[in-house]
């Protein structure tokens, strides 16, 4: 489905004396207005083709309605994002679940629909039908150096579906690691991975970046070979300059403090990408900002920070890609709150005063540095980010035109109730 222009336009309209009236209170306070709405403007975040159909959980999975059952459909659904909220003109594809049989096919549909490919992901926590050796204990990491080079030559593979589309990076997730000790030595299984991303990083293009992520626990219970920051950033360095460490938000142990994590991989230069989502407990793939909207605006913070101190381009210097998992709501609704969410906190973010931060800090005045933070998070940002939109040619209340057009029942008539999709 393709969303009319002209749906988006009267629902402009009918909101626009509405949308005004708050805007032009908003704006009368914020100085450097028009600076902050190109930046709104500019900023995309990458939609991950496994978000668009339902999930599951290891005790079940309720199917959604209409959901996309191919690449093309795939494509289609974050195509209409985009056009409803101009903010998720990119997506990041998932190898072997979307193999592109007809490139330049995608690629067409995919110009057509104003969207790029982000981040290529390999997949090698699954065994898949033909392969000779199985990953039940490992990849990358493996004891046997044959499932390795298996594992290695996936991700080459992946990397040449990203090439003809036009990617910039591979993501690695491994699914490695030991469910009781004494099962691995973590050496072995550290310096195997290792030699083993060596491999994988010889085949990178040039202008391409290799983002390592890493995950405290799931699927495995003791240990994660690429468990933490520290291990993610240690292969990086060990890598080369095109390797990065990505911050997947719900990768941490409980109560990490994510946002100093992140403010030091940038000053170290290291920091590639995120996932954005949001958990109150492990790696729940929530909407993001749905539980702790606070530390999300806290994250942008620091990105900010760091990002104007080493000149880095807010909207390309680093992959913004949202990983979620949709059980209970539908998918589209939940990445368009998803989106606006990481935009809010974006949004917040900018309106600090940095300076008087800088200041504060100095001065040892913790009451004033406090102010300027909870200042800009209790700010309703919401018409900014409505007025970005709209000066995108995007809709000024995508979430409430999706539901009032029924889109989801259009999906539903063009694909028939029980397409299914392939959500994690
Ligand atoms: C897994 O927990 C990681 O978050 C991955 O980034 C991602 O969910 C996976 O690669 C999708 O297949
Ligand atoms: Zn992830
Ligand atoms: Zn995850
Ligand atoms: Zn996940």
């Amino acid at each position: 489905m393709i969303l009319d222009k002209q749906i988006i336009e009267r629902h402009n309209n009918d909101l626009m004396g509405q949308h005004n009236k708050k805007f032009q209170l908003l704006a009368e306070e914020i100085s450097g207005l028009n600076e902050i709405l190109n930046k709104l403007q500019r900023f995309q975040i990458a939609i991950p083709s496994w978000a668009l159909g339902t999930g599951g959980t290891r005790f079940g999975r309720f199917s959604g309605r209409g959901e996309p059952a191919t690449l093309e459909q795939k494509l289609e659904d974050v195509g209409l994002l985009h056009a409803l909220n101009g903010s998720s003109g990119a997506i990041s594809l998932h190898i072997p679940w979307d193999i592109p049989r007809d490139v330049q096919h995608i690629k067409q549909l995919a110009t057509d629909l104003s969207l790029s490919f982000d981040a290529v992901n390999s997949n090698t926590f699954q065994d898949q039908p033909q392969q000779k050796y199985s990953y039940k204990y490992g990849s990358l990491h493996h004891v046997d150096p044959r499932v390795r080079q298996q594992a290695v030559e996936h991700n080459i593979e992946v990397m040449q579906y990203g090439v003809e589309l036009g990617s910039k990076a591979l993501t690695i997730w491994l699914a490695d690691g030991s469910s009781f000790p004494g099962q691995l030595n973590f050496r072995d299984s550290f310096l195997n991975t290792l030699s083993s991303m060596e491999e994988i990083y010889k085949h990178l293009p040039a202008d391409w970046k290799l983002f390592v992520e890493y995950k405290a626990f799931e699927p495995f219970f003791y240990s994660t070979t690429i468990g933490d920051w520290g291990q993610s950033l240690l292969l990086a360095n060990k890598l080369g300059p095109k390797a990065y460490t990505l911050v997947d938000l719900g990768h941490h142990l409980p109560n990490a403090n994510i946002e100093q994590i992140v403010s030091l991989l940038m000053m170290e230069g290291k920091l590639g990408g995120f996932h954005f989502n949001d958990s109150k407990y492990a790696d729940d793939d929530l909407t993001a900002g749905c539980i702790k909207p606070y530390q999300l605006f806290l994250i942008f913070n620091e990105l900010i920070d760091g990002m104007d101190l080493r000149g880095i381009d807010h909207a390309t210097g680093l992959g913004w890609m949202i990983d979620a998992s949709h059980n209970m709501k539908d998918p589209l609704l939940d990445l368009l709150q998803s989106v606006e969410a990481i935009k809010i906190a974006y949004a917040q973010a900018l309106l600090v005063d940095r300076v008087a931060l800088r200041k504060a800090q100095h001065e040892n005045d913790i009451i004033t540095a406090q102010e300027i933070l909870q200042g800009a998070f209790r700010t309703d940002v919401r018409p900014l980010l409505a007025e970005a939109r709209y000066r995108e040619g995007a809709a000024i209340n995508p979430l409430q035109l999706f539901q009032k057009e029924s889109l989801r029942e259009e999906l539903v008539r063009e694909r028939g109730e029980h397409s299914v999709g392939t959500g994690l």
